[in-house]
């Protein structure tokens, strides 16, 4: 697009924003400050470089095949370069403990170190971004019976206690070397396909697991934990331990920060309402931005109600500095480093339409009890020219405006990704 016409149509929605009392250049500003948790697993599928196999087990799958997914680190550090030069903004990288560079040798994962993601640290600091981290309890033979934290063999818990102690030394690494905390979030897939008796037992040996793997105080400068809820995975339909309630209440007494995934629910459930009850007795929790259909699919997200909602919630809420936004989809049918663009852009576009709000006039309706106009005014504010002001923000950020993207993304599956083999 012609910078002339970017100018322009900037130059108009400007004033239309502003008959609303909003100012849409200090809206800009205060975007290019929110950093979104980009998650490496959308560009290989989930498989981490521990072993050839991808992913298995752990109640989570990704569909498709689309060719060209990254199979090295130095692979998928390149391609999220190029979805990250793509996406405008200062953003994070969210990385899983299975993406670890051991130089060949295997590491069993309670012994991984900090130095096994050195490759990961010093390219996030030349990049000049924060990390976040994740213990992964899927894709090995010590949880392929579908139990790890929750395990009745002692020897099997404890070993996944291990992994979990390890990572916190890990995310503290991270948080230190790259001066941002990091979250270290922890999801297990533990639960019963069907009928389940003892729903309390392994919820039990969670909470002891937990307080094992929390026992060593870590300064929250450098690593912050969470803890991720689920309703039910393919293979855990009946029960999950780590529900929500479960985690819920965990999290309160203990201080963690709750995770809440935006597919981790009842389908028509969605998670912009649960934030401003947790937001009341926990100091900082972490989302997972994705996009479920009719089951936990984990599709790339893009600018649905459900999407908007949670960023309106964060925005009018004020809760910006206390909400980590970190994305969760893995889609293997669509290009890989578009769905990270697409879904990067749409979450960052969420967040400037929640900004360009016109929130103190909706209050004002809504305290003077005139839910008419609420809702008229609701309805008028969507048409604002909400685009000109993204295609601005693009500009400025130094990122393609509009769809010009998708060729750059194109080029690169010409002469990177599509040359894979
Ligand atoms: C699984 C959880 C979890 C994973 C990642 C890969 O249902 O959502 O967050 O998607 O850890
Ligand atoms: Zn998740």
């Amino acid at each position: 697009m012609a910078t002339d016409t970017i100018d322009s149509a900037y130059r108009i929605a400007k004033q239309q924003y502003a008959e609303y009392g909003v100012d849409t250049d200090a809206v800009m500003d205060q975007l290019a400050q929110i950093a979104v948790s980009m998650h490496c697993w959308q560009g290989d599928d989930v498989g981490g470089f521990e072993t050839d196999e991808g992913l298995t087990g752990g109640g989570i799958m990704a569909t498709g095949a689309y060719p060209g997914k990254a199979r090295t680190a130095d692979e998928l550090r390149a391609d999220f370069e190029k979805a990250y030069s793509l996406i405008p903004g200062t953003h994070r990288l969210n990385l899983h403990a299975i993406y670890l560079e051991a130089g060949g040798k295997k590491i069993e994962r309670d012994r991984i170190e900090p130095a096994h993601f050195s490759r990961w640290i010093d390219w996030a600091k030349g990049l000049g971004i924060g990390m976040d981290f994740n213990p992964t309890y899927f894709s090995h033979p010590k949880a392929n019976d579908g139990f790890t934290l929750t395990h009745r063999d002692e020897g099997i818990r404890k070993f996944w206690v291990d992994h979990g102690i390890a990572c916190r030394k890990v995310g503290e690494a991270i948080g230190r070397e790259l001066g941002s905390p990091c979250v270290t979030n922890v999801w297990i897939p533990d639960g019963y396909k069907d009928v389940t008796i003892d729903r309390t037992g392994p919820r039990q040996r969670l909470i002891r697991s937990l307080d094992e793997m929390f026992a060593e105080p870590i300064d929250p400068k450098f690593n912050l934990d969470a803890v991720e809820c689920k309703l039910f995975g393919i293979g855990s339909e009946t029960y999950v331990a780590g529900s929500h309630e479960f985690y819920l209440a965990y999290a309160v007494a203990n201080r963690k920060l709750l995770c809440l995934d935006a597919g981790h629910f009842h389908p028509t459930e969605t998670i912009a309402d649960k934030i401003s009850s947790v937001m009341l007795f926990l100091d900082e929790i972490l989302l997972h931005v994705s996009r479920g259909i009719r089951w936990d699919s984990d599709h790339v997200v893009i600018l649905t109600d459900d999407l908007r909602a949670i960023a309106e919630e964060i925005v009018r809420n004020d809760l910006l500095g206390r909400v980590h936004i970190g994305l969760d989809f893995f889609d293997a049918s669509i290009n890989r480093v578009a769905a990270w663009v697409i879904g990067t852009r749409a979450m960052i576009k969420a967040l400037l339409l929640a900004l360009l709000e016109p929130t103190g006039m909706l209050r004002r309706l809504e305290e003077a009890g005139d839910l008419t106009g609420r809702l008229a005014m609701i309805e008028e504010i969507k048409t604002l020219p909400f685009g000109a002001v993204w295609n601005q923000y693009c500009a400025k950020q130094d990122v393609p405006v509009g769809g010009a993207w998708l060729e750059e993304v194109q080029a690169y599956e010409r002469d990177v990704t599509g040359k894979r083999g």
